[in-house]
C-alpha cells in the first residue's frame, strides 16, 4: 500500500470524509434515453455498463428506487459457483465465473473474489447419485466438479464432523474448485462507477410508477417524482419487484417471490476457507475475509415480500450448522435479515423480450441471481444491441413456458427448496 492510502490517510479520510470522489455522478433526469433500465442492482448496473462499453449505447438510465445495491444484490450470501446441472445452465454460469475473474481488472475495482472451492455435500445414496451426475455433465461443459469421499473433505474442512454417527452421516461431496465467495457490495460499486465513467445516468430514490405502451410497443416511463422519461427501450433488472414492474407493461410472469434468510456471525480467525453446502441440512456457510461466518438457508415456506429474520429461521438454522460443525457451538450471530427470491416453475431465470416490444426482462433469479450478474448484463446488452437474445440465453425466454421446453435446475439450486 502506498503512502497515499497508509493506515493513517484511511483513518484521516473516514474521520473528515477527505478527498475521496463520489463512485458515480448524481445527474438531473433527462426526458429521454434510449434505454432504461429498472433496478440498480448488479444486474441493472451490469447491463448498463456492457450496453455503454460493448456497444457504444451511453445514453442509458438506471432507475433505483432505494440505493444502489439495496435489494437482491446486498442481501445474498455472495457465493459464486457454475456446477450447475443442465448444460444450458452451465454453460452460462461458467461465463459468469470467468467474467467475474477478471472484474476486478476489468472495472478497475477490487471484488475481492476468492475461488476458495465449493463443497456440496451428500448424505443420502440419491444426493450422491444426483452429485456424481452434476460431475458428469459439469465436466462434459469443461467445469472443474468432482464427488470426493469424507476423508478428502475432512482434510479440506478439519471442523466438519465427518464421522459415521451423526443423524446425517456425510457419505461424499461435489467439489467445486472454481467457485467461492466475493465482496457483493464492491461488485455493485464497481460496475456504478465504471457505467457511470462511461456516460450512464444512475437515479436512486427514483421509483417507477409506469410504463407507457402504445401500439403494444413500449414508448416511455413515468417515475413516483413526477418524471415522464420517452424511451424505446425498458430492461427489467428487478428481483422481489419484477411481476409489479412486468404489470405495469401488461406482461404477466409466471414467479412467486418468497423471502430467503441468512445470518452472519461474530469474526474469529480464520478457520474455513471453502464453502460447504448442505441440501439435507438446508444450509450453507462461508466464512468472509473480515472472520465472519455467513450462513443462509432455503427459502422460507411462505410467499411474502417481507425482508425480516424470524426467530424461528435461526434456532433451525443453529440446530443444523451444530451438526455440521458441533466446535462451533459457542459462537455468537451478529445479525440476520432476508432477501426476496423471485422463483420461476423450473428453477431457471426469465431472460430476453416480452410480447410488448421494447420491453425486456432479465428476471426470476430465485436463490441464483447474484452469481450471474456479470454474463446476464452482457447477454442482455448483446439482446438489447442485437435486437435477439444471444445463443447463451436462448434457453431462457419467457416463451418456454408455454412451448414447454422448460429448463429443470432444482436439482442445482443451492439447497433443497
Ligand atoms: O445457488 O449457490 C447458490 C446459492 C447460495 C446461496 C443461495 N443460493
Amino acid at each position: 500500500m502506498g503512502s497515499r492510502y497508509s493506515a493513517w490517510s484511511l483513518l484521516r479520510h473516514g474521520l473528515t470524509g477527505g478527498d475521496w470522489s463520489r463512485a458515480f455522478r448524481h445527474h438531473p433526469v433527462k426526458n429521454s434515453y434510449d434505454v432504461v433500465i429498472i433496478g440498480g442492482g448488479v444486474h441493472g448496473l451490469a447491463a448498463a455498463y456492457y450496453l455503454a462499453k460493448n456497444h457504444g449505447i451511453t445514453n442509458v438510465a438506471v432507475l433505483e428506487k432505494s440505493y444502489i445495491g439495496s435489494g437482491g444484490s446486498g442481501r445474498n450470501t455472495a457465493i459464486l459457483r457454475s456446477n450447475y446441472l443442465t448444460p444450458e445452465g452451465i454453460r452460462f454460469y461458467d461465463r459468469s465465473v470467468k467474467l467475474y475473474e477478471h472484474l476486478a481488472a476489468d472495472l478497475n475495482f477490487n471484488v475481492m473474489f476468492s475461488q476458495r472451492g465449493h463443497l456440496t455435500l451428500a448424505h443420502n445414496d440419491s444426493s450422491l447419485r444426483t452429485m456424481a451426475w452434476r460431475a458428469e455433465v459439469n465436466k462434459l461443459q469443461g467445469v472443474d466438479s468432482s464427488v470426493i469421499g469424507p476423508d478428502e473433505i475432512s482434510k479440506l474442512v478439519p471442523y466438519l464432523d465427518t464421522s459415521a454417527h451423526t443423524r446425517y452421516p456425510i457419505l461424499g461431496a461435489l467439489y467445486h474448485p472454481p467457485g467461492g465467495i466475493i465482496r457483493h457490495d464492491a461488485v455493485v460499486w464497481g460496475y456504478a462507477r465504471a457505467a457511470d465513467a462511461l456516460g450512464v445516468h444512475i437515479h436512486q430514490n427514483t421509483e417507477l410508477v409506469g410504463i407507457d405502451v402504445e401500439a403494444n410497443r413500449v414508448v416511455g416511463v413515468r417515475t413516483a417524482g413526477g418524471d415522464r422519461i420517452s424511451t424505446p427501450i425498458v430492461l427489467n433488472c428487478t428481483a422481489g419487484w419484477s411481476t409489479l414492474i412486468s404489470d405495469l407493461a401488461g406482461v404477466s410472469m409466471p414467479v412467486q417471490t418468497f423471502p430467503l434468510q441468512a445470518a452472519v456471525t461474530e469474526p474469529v480467525k480464520p478457520f474455513l476457507d471453502t464453502v460447504v453446502v448442505s441440501g439435507t441440512l438446508h444450509t450453507y456457510v462461508s466464512q468472509t475475509d473480515r472472520g465472519e461466518l455467513v450462513f443462509g438457508a432455503s427459502v422460507d415456506p411462505f410467499a411474502s415480500y417481507s425482508t425480516r429474520g424470524s426467530l424461528e429461521f435461526v434456532e433451525g438454522l443453529a440446530g443444523h450448522v451444530l451438526e455440521l460443525m458441533p466446535a462451533l457451538s459457542k459462537m455468537r450471530l451478529l445479525r440476520q435479515w432476508a432477501g426476496l427470491c423471485d422463483m420461476t416453475p423450473d428453477y431457471s431465470p426469465i431472460m430476453g423480450p416480452t410480447p410488448v416490444e421494447g420491453f425486456h426482462v432479465d428476471v426470476g433469479w430465485g436463490t441464483y441471481g447474484f452469481k450471474a450478474g456479470p454474463v446476464s448484463g452482457e447477454a442482455m446488452a448483446d439482446c438489447i444491441a442485437g435486437g435477439r437474445p444471444p445463443e447463451i440465453i436462448s434457453a431462457f425466454g419467457l416463451d418456454r413456458f408455454e412451448a414447454g421446453r422448460l429448463v429443470g435446475e432444482k436439482g442445482a439450486a443451492a439447497v433443497g427448496h
